[in-house]
């Protein structure tokens, strides 16, 4: 009889430490910990339907924005996690105005800062749609040991350690990258284990999907309107016209084009001029994992990676996806400059 081993999240993670030299362990203990906070957040995205845990909470976001119940809990699970981690100083999140910091002595000394979107999607998961948790992981600048500054969160995401997502789609899945390639999990519900099951994901050079709000279309930039058009274009190689896809859940539409090659688009408006991502705690991560698969993230202009956060909320357009797409993308929007 065959046998398949399996290599579970944590075996995985331990393993990879020896790729870098000097590593004590830290990083590790506090990816093991995100990884039991997806667990807990899967429980209950699962029971959504069930019991008292949606809707919402009744308080509004610092993005003024409705808080639902679920985007409340993940936020206070992962949170829990890097307490309980005792390797992170410090976590930015979007359901948070300021950064939170614990004041025991052992989190002090963390080496580590965490950055997140607890429930990406939000508008969805009352209607039981794909959602997903962002984050990233920078090494401190402050002494260790000192409460972290804000310059510890607004470092540009080529400082990023580690990032990732977990999608609680029909399946959950934890993908994350540490800057040796991109690696997916999927949630045996049986042992309760993130077993590896997409090994050094590859993203296509070229794909056949787009990915955008086409109702917002007529406030898109003009460089961006053409380029939709070009996607809807027949062409002599039978590639085009592409298909369209939006789930309107960050997480879920770059999963999607990121196994299968594709393009996600969020432009400016004249309306939101900044669009309506955030750069530290969704296109940063969501960047350096595409990056690290081999495809390209940028604000239509400048690498996303290499952007220097002025604020923690901080948004920007964002076009990301298979290098092919989004440098066509990037060459319409040269052409057609506007002042949007
Ligand atoms: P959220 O973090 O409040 O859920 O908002 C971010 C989401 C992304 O997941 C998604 O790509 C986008 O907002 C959808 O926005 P829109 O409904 O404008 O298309
Ligand atoms: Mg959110």
């Amino acid at each position: 009889m065959k046998t398949y081993r399996i290599i579970t999240l944590n075996e995985f993670i331990i393993e990879r430490q020896s790729e870098f030299p000097y590593a004590k362990g830290e990083l590790t203990r506090l990816l093991h910990h995100v990884g039991i906070a997806a667990k807990i957040v899967h429980k209950k995205v699962n029971k959504a339907g069930l019991v008292d845990i949606l809707g919402e909470v009744g308080s509004t976001n610092v993005q003024g924005e409705s808080q639902k119940k679920l985007d409340v809990f993940a936020d206070e699970q992962f949170i829990w996690a890097m307490r309980a981690s005792s390797e992170c100083c410090g976590i930015a999140s979007e359901e948070n105005e300021g950064t939170i910091y614990f004041d025991d002595s052992l989190s002090k000394d963390g080496n580590y800062i965490f950055c997140m979107d607890p429930l990406d999607g939000s508008s969805n998961i009352d209607v039981n749609v794909s959602i997903g948790t962002i984050f990233s992981i920078y090494r401190r600048v402050s002494p260790r040991g000192t409460k972290p500054r804000l310059e510890d969160f607004l470092q540009p995401g080529v400082q990023q350690v580690a990032a990732g997502y977990v999608i609680y789609g029909s399946s959950t899945m934890l993908v994350y990258t540490t800057g040796k390639g991109v690696n997916g999990f999927t949630l045996d519900t049986s042992i309760g284990e993130f077993c590896l099951s997409h090994e050094q994901i590859s993203t296509p050079e070229q794909g056949q999907l787009y990915s955008i709000n086409e109702g917002n279309y007529v406030h898109f930039p003009m460089g961006v309107k053409k380029y939709i058009k070009y996607c809807q274009e027949k062409d002599d190689d039978s590639n085009r016209p592409y298909s369209s896809r939006y789930i309107g859940s960050l997480v879920a539409d770059f999963h999607r084009n990121l196994m299968k090659g594709g393009i996600f688009m969020y432009p400016q408006t004249a309306a939101s001029p900044q669009g309506k991502l955030r750069l530290v705690y969704e296109c940063n991560p969501i960047a350096f994992l595409a990056e690290q698969a081999g495809g390209k993230a940028t604000d239509g202009k400048q690498r996303i990676l290499e952007i220097v956060p002025k604020h923690l909320h901080e948004r920007s357009p964002f076009y990301v996806g298979s290098t092919n797409m989004v440098e066509k993308v990037e060459e319409f929007i040269e052409q057609n400059p506007d002042n949007l």
